[in-house]
């Protein structure tokens, strides 16, 4: 009788393995929940307040306290090449915090770049300090430039992809020039291909890690548009 239940018992984890098997198959072309960020912040505050900003990392039901990477940028509206970029403190629950005293009179940018999960998401929100402040008026132009690349490791060569449209449609042979700011210091000029779908590239290979900004030029018509994102090297 002990022989046959050991025999059963065998034959039962044969089926588990044999089931487990098939759902890991299921499970490879199963996509995972995206990982949502929700950024909170204040619509006004006043000049020279500390305020605590809160940001919620979920993935489907789950709170995600295992991001790599999470960093808040701030700037003042019309500069974001003086950015700065803060790591968050995790304060668990999926909670990621970080203190900030906003200055005087402005309208600031909040970002929020969170890498986790092989995931990366940064939504931004506009903070008015105090009476706000009018900016002088960016020229509006039909164009939009969205880098896709802004998360990459030093010490290797990396594409930085940027995605041009005009008017919502990929624009291709546009002059564009990528214009890399390291340290707020120096300038590097990359040469820059265009292929197709309005899609440009640039290869770089950055020495080390800290914050870059890609500044994507195009003279288009009388004016020129510019574009400027934060590029996280690791
Ligand atoms: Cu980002």
């Amino acid at each position: 009788m002990r022989k046959l239940s050991w025999l059963f018992a065998l034959l039962a984890i044969v089926l588990v393995a044999c089931s487990n098997d098939s759902k890991e198959e299921v499970e490879e072309d199963f996509i995972p929940d995206i990982i949502e960020v929700d950024l909170q912040t204040p619509e006004r505050v006043e000049a020279g307040e500390t305020i605590t900003l809160h940001t919620v990392v979920t993935q489907g039901d789950e709170t995600v306290d295992d991001a790599d990477e999470v960093i808040y940028e701030i700037w003042e509206e019309t500069n974001k090449l003086e950015s700065e970029m803060m790591e968050a403190v995790p304060e668990g629950d999926g909670v990621y915090t970080l203190d900030y005293t906003f200055g005087e009179d402005s309208i600031m940018n909040v970002q929020i770049h969170v890498t986790a999960r092989g995931m990366h998401n940064m939504p931004v929100k506009q903070v008015i300090v105090g009476e706000g402040k009018e900016y002088e008026e960016v020229e509006e132009t039909a164009y939009a430039a969205y880098v896709q690349t802004d998360d990459v490791e030093s010490g290797k060569e990396e594409t930085l992809i940027v995605h041009i449209t005009e008017k919502g449609i990929p624009k291709n042979e546009l002059p564009a020039t990528f214009i890399l700011h390291i340290d707020n210091e120096e300038l590097v000029e990359l040469e820059v291909t265009n292929e197709e779908r309005g899609e440009y590239r640039a290869n770089y290979t950055f020495q080390q890690a800290g914050f870059a900004k890609l500044e994507v030029v195009v003279p288009v018509e009388d004016a020129t548009f510019r574009a400027m994102q934060t590029i996280n090297v690791r």
